[in-house]
């Protein structure tokens, strides 16, 4: 596993001694630094930031801080070392040795799942470009910047697949992944969620705990993977994942402490009345991004999750920690999923395991989201506020799945109107309330804007009044 962090691509997939691969990547360079100069973090691209960079994969000191100005960043290719006699770990292939290269009768499907993956990374780059500008502090805005190139970083990952195992197809795909736009009609991004706006850092941090965290999930799901390759790069990408949930959820936390503040203060406990975020519009956030997010784990009932299982290519979340589960072929059994019937009534259905797979992984997604949300309510708890946030039901505000084709409130029970279901996503009057308050950047080290408490945990053991930015 050497790390040759000298060369124009730094990475440890041996690019040195395959001068045709090394070559088809540094022509594609210079496409990706022009997309990241068009459609990365605006107005920031000539400042110097505080950043980390993967330089090794070694679990203890796989990053490196220093200031670095975006462009030059040194976006790597890194793929987890492997594990040796690594087999199959699931599907019809059990414990056969895990492929090397694609098995031709699985190149289609894989490169989809390969594809779809990849598009997610600069898509959220593209979401995000405008939240500089209204930093609220330069922590925050470093924390934004960090996400922001280890995402571009995945992408690379990504491409890397594409480039080393799809031959033209792949080489086609790579191109397609910086011409596809975030939110534009006519070359949207693949996944639902990736095209709607972040717009205010309240969108930000709901997106980094609840999308993010989809990612961690199908990413895990990719690391089971019996391509190899797959399996190691996605295996190493779920190490920096960690930080951006870590992002999103403390992010809210703070936004709480502080509105909880201001509703001390306030007779009527009105947050707003004294320039914070409300608890019914956080809500509605939570609202937004909850459910956008669970679209993203496909339908319940899914032909494709079967397929994908059965030739190996994406398994359970931890398919193959030891003792965890004791049937990795899942041929007899059954998984009761919900949908309405014609009427709209509630029934369960059982449908084969296999088919289920969306479902068993979108469960446990919904289980760890309901720790962040315990963890947020214990603000609120611990300040004697009676309010308490909530995850929607999975049936509300759906457009993928059983769910789609009809409207339910957050409670679960069925809506009449659309209106009442807009009632319940983010309005409006909020998202111009928070660009109010949001607006213009904190520029000073130390100090943070009036609608969220400072941040209690450190960047690389420094300082909240730490220049993490330093402006050209
Ligand atoms: N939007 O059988 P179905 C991340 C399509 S996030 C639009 O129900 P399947 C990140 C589907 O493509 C993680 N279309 O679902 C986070 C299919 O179309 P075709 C990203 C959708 O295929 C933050 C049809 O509906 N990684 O990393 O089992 C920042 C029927 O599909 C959507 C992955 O997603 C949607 N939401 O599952 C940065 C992993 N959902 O083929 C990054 C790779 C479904 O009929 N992807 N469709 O034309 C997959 O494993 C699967 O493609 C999905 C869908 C889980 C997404």
């Amino acid at each position: 596993m050497n790390v040759d962090l000298d060369s124009r691509i730094p990475n440890n997939v041996g690019l040195a001694d395959d001068p045709k691969l090394r070559r088809a990547l540094e022509a594609w360079q210079p496409k990706f630094i022009e997309w990241w100069r068009a459609r990365g973090p605006e107005g920031l691209q000539e400042s110097e930031i505080y950043l980390r960079t993967a330089v090794s994969v070694d679990r203890a000191g796989w990053a490196h801080y220093g200031y670095v100005r975006m462009p030059e960043y040194r976006w790597g290719i890194f793929l987890a070392p492997p594990e040796p006699d690594r087999v199959v770990p699931f599907g019809d292939s059990l414990g056969e040795p895990a492929w090397q290269q694609v098995p031709g009768e699985l190149r289609a499907a894989l490169r989809r799942l390969v594809v779809t993956q990849g598009d997610t990374e600069p898509a959220s780059v593209e979401q995000q470009r405008a939240l500089g500008a209204r930093a609220p502090s330069l922590y925050d805005l470093r924390n934004l910047l960090q996400v922001n190139v280890e995402e571009a970083r995945h992408l690379w990952a990504m491409v890397y697949l594409l480039f080393a195992h799809f031959g033209r197809d792949g080489r086609e795909e790579a191109e397609a992944l910086l011409e596809r736009e975030s939110g534009v009609a006519d070359r949207p991004r693949v996944l639902g969620a990736f095209n709607r706006p972040i717009s205010t850092w309240l969108d930000f941090f709901c997106f980094a705990t609840f999308t993010d965290r989809d990612g961690k999930y199908q990413l895990a799901s990719l690391a089971e993977s019996g391509f190899d390759p797959l399996a190691r790069t996605c295996r190493f990408m779920l190490t920096e994942e960690a930080h951006h949930l870590s992002v999103g959820e403390l992010g809210v936390r703070r936004i709480l402490a502080r509105t909880v503040e201001l509703m001390q203060r306030d007779p009527n406990e009105d947050a707003r009345a004294h320039g914070g975020i409300d608890l019914p519009l956080l809500q509605r956030f939570v609202n937004h991004w909850f459910s956008e997010s669970l679209d993203l784990f496909g339908s319940p009932d899914s032909s494709n999750a079967a397929s994908a299982f059965g030739a190996g290519l994406k398994g359970r979340f931890q398919e193959s920690r030891p003792g965890h589960y004791a049937d990795h072929r899942l041929l007899d059994a059954v998984h009761a999923v919900e949908k309405p019937d014609p009427r709209g009534r509630l029934q369960r259905e059982e449908v084969p395991m296999r088919r289920a797979l969306n479902a068993v992984l979108q469960d446990a997604y919904v289980r760890e989201c309901e720790k962040s949300l315990a963890r947020w309510n214990d603000v609120l708890a611990s300040a004697d506020i009676a309010f308490r946030l909530a995850l929607p039901s999975p049936r509300f505000n759906r457009k993928i799945g059983p769910f789609a084709a009809s409207q339910w409130l957050p409670d679960g029970a069925p809506a009449r109107e659309r209106r009442e279901i807009e009632a319940q996503l983010p309005l409006a009057s909020d998202l111009a309330w928070l660009a109010a308050l949001e607006a213009g950047m904190v520029r000073e080290p130390g100090r943070v804007a009036s609608w969220i408490a400072p941040p209690s945990q450190r960047i690389d053991d420094r300082p909240l009044d730490f220049e993490y930015v330093r402006f050209a």
